[in-house]
């Protein structure tokens, strides 16, 4: 079966709101010998991107896409198995969303990525402090902090939370990674934000980190 035909099947059963075909196609592509990774690139994350177009065009109920985030969201979880595969590396990776940001299926695969590589990852989700987040990095003794933004009204948080980092005596040089949908459409703007790096994708977010933590 090619990837892409498990990515149409896998859009099909989150159309229907099928949370139990969902977890068949994910679990018959692994069975099949797909690697994890794959599924969440090439499966997962276009699956959800379908939704919000389908959504936006009014192709799709809001009640649908609540739907096929959650059913997304559960079969994520059901698959931890293959994420806690590898042993630790020693490296540790602090990941949240900013601010208000709800969006947090792209954060938590670049999580899921770190942790697959052997990351100790703490994954803070949405809403948390700015003041909290520089607290869990410098106590966790973090070597990188991952931000996702979703929204464009978003960036200036980020740009406060690294700010708040650095003036933090432990924060000074922990790594800072930006990304999400803003940083992909205009790269550039994670030196503006004070950030180390970006990445456009959760592969590649791993394999960037890995060069500048060493
Ligand atoms: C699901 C969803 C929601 C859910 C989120 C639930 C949840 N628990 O996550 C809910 C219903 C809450 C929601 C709400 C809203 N949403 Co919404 N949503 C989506 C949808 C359909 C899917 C998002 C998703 O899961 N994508 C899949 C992930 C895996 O992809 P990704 O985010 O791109 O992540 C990858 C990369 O970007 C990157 N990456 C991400 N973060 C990071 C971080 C680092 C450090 C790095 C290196 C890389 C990286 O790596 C990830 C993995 O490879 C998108 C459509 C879309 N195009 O994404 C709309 C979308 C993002 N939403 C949109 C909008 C407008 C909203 C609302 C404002 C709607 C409203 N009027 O209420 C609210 C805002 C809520 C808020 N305050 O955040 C718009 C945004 C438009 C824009 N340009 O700003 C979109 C694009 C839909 C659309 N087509 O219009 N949404």
């Amino acid at each position: 079966m090619t990837i892409h035909a498990v990515y149409e099947d896998y859009v099909a059963a989150l159309s229907s709101g099928n949370r139990r075909q969902a977890l068949v196609v994910a679990r018959s592509a692994l069975a099949e010998g797909i690697d994890i990774r794959d599924l969440y690139l090439d499966v997962f994350q276009p699956a959800m991107h379908e939704v919000g177009r389908l959504w936006e065009m009014n192709k799709m109920t809001v009640a649908q896409e609540h739907l096929a985030t959650a059913i997304t969201q559960s079969v994520m979880a059901q698959l931890y198995n293959h994420v806690f595969a590898n042993p630790s590396l020693g490296r540790t990776l602090v990941a949240t969303c900013i601010g208000g940001e709800l969006h947090e299926l792209g954060i938590r695969m670049v999580a899921d990525f770190f942790e697959i590589e052997g990351w100790d990852v703490y994954y803070l989700g949405a809403n948390v402090p700015a003041s909290d987040v520089v607290a869990t990095v410098t106590g966790r003794k973090a070597d990188l902090l991952a931000i996702s933004i979703t929204l464009n009204t978003h960036v200036p948080l980020a740009r406060d939370l690294i700010r708040a980092l650095r003036d933090a005596p432990a924060g000074k040089n922990v790594k800072v990674m930006v990304g999400g949908q803003p940083v992909n459409r205009a790269p550039e703007i994670y030196r503006a934000m004070g950030a180390d790096l970006t990445a456009p994708n959760a592969r590649e977010a791993v394999r960037r980190a890995m060069e500048a933590v060493r």
